[in-house]
């Protein structure tokens, strides 16, 4: 017997960040974090559980996926299994219309896609709050995209906080390389964990930043947003920085300076990195022809993807499918 769903999810940017894990296990993040979740951007993803099968398999953009990647997937569809009593293995067929080394976050809208395909496939009838806790588990950012427009992660639960069109703000994101990052956001975190002599900091700075940033989102307050959000990147950068993980090249530093350059000739441009080179500059949408014009003449500025909130993760109709997720 099989049993089949799709799902389609984006991709997200935190503006204040998660970086490390509460002791403990369960993927829980040391410090809440708030995300735009993107349109435009995204992972489609088709889950079949299948009595046939004798192990679980993933095909990530028309390739067998490597051993690692398959056993995360299969700890979530396990989750799924226990839950739901189906004891089938699952064909896993995932898709991003992005390239992997965009600097967006792959596993966050990968790992919501397959949450909401596997929690369907399975036949369970889960809020998006069960699905979200789901998600957290395999990838803590991937939560924040079950969710559309702005959405916090706070311990173990995640919630909206405003809808997309909330405030009218545009993510330039400057790709500064095509290669695959080299220190993961899981080693990342537990190296800075466990050696920096900042993270304590981080872990009382972050909350705060946090705090306030929300607040400012709430009450619509574009500027205070942004500029919370370059404090919290530089924060999380800064007490990894201290630990040895450096996440930032030359051409990301570069960038900066540009953004920089921008807020001294009165255009509000704020800046945020993740675990990687690329730069993500915040701007006002009437700014982002501006802001797109002085970056794109950054060196090692590669280009320039233009990205504004978008909706959370859904289920997709299967027979919309390409011949490429069947079999
Ligand atoms: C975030 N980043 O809040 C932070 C800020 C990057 C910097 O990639 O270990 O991939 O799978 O829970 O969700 C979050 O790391 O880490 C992340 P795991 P995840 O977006």
């Amino acid at each position: 017997m099989k049993r089949s769903a799709a799902a389609l999810a984006h991709p997200n940017i935190a503006l204040s960040k998660y970086w490390g894990k509460r002791e403990g296990g369960g993927n829980v993040p040391a410090v809440p974090s708030l995300s735009i979740t993107l349109a435009g951007l995204a992972t489609t993803t088709r889950v079949t559980f299948d009595d046939a099968l004798t192990s679980d398999a993933l095909v990530l953009n028309g390739a067998p996926a490597s051993p690692l990647a398959v056993g995360r997937v299969a700890e979530l569809l396990d989750h799924v299994r226990e839950a739901s009593g189906i004891g089938a293995r699952a064909r896993v067929v995932s898709t991003n219309d992005f390239p992997t080394a965009s600097g967006l976050a792959s596993s966050a809208s990968g790992f919501a896609a397959l949450a909401v395909a596997a929690v369907r496939a399975a036949g369970l009838d889960w809020g998006a709050e069960r699905v979200a806790d789901l998600a957290r588990r395999s990838s803590a950012s991937a939560s924040r995209s079950i969710f559309g427009g702005f959405v916090e992660l706070d311990g173990e639960i995640t919630r909206a906080v405003a809808p997309a069109g909330h405030i009218d703000l545009r993510v330039l994101v400057c790709v500064t390389t095509e290669g695959a990052k080299s220190v993961s956001s899981r080693d990342g975190m537990a190296v800075t964990a466990a050696k920096s002599p900042y993270y304590s900091a981080w872990l009382s700075e972050g909350p705060r930043i946090h705090s306030a940033l929300r607040d400012a989102l709430v009450r619509g307050d574009l500027a205070t947003t942004c500029a919370l959000a370059e404090e919290s990147a530089l924060a999380m950068h800064a007490s990894a920085f201290a630990a040895g993980i450096v996440y930032v090249s030359g051409a990301t530093l570069e960038a900066l300076a540009a953004v920089r350059e921008l807020r001294a000739d009165g255009v509000m441009a704020y800046a945020t990195m993740d675990a990687g080179p690329h730069l993500k500059c915040l701007v006002h949408a009437r700014d982002a022809e501006r802001a797109k014009e002085r970056l794109g003449r950054s060196p090692g500025v590669l280009r320039i993807i233009e990205a504004v909130a978008g909706e959370g993760a859904r289920p997709i109709d299967e027979a919309s499918l390409p011949e490429s997720f069947r079999g």
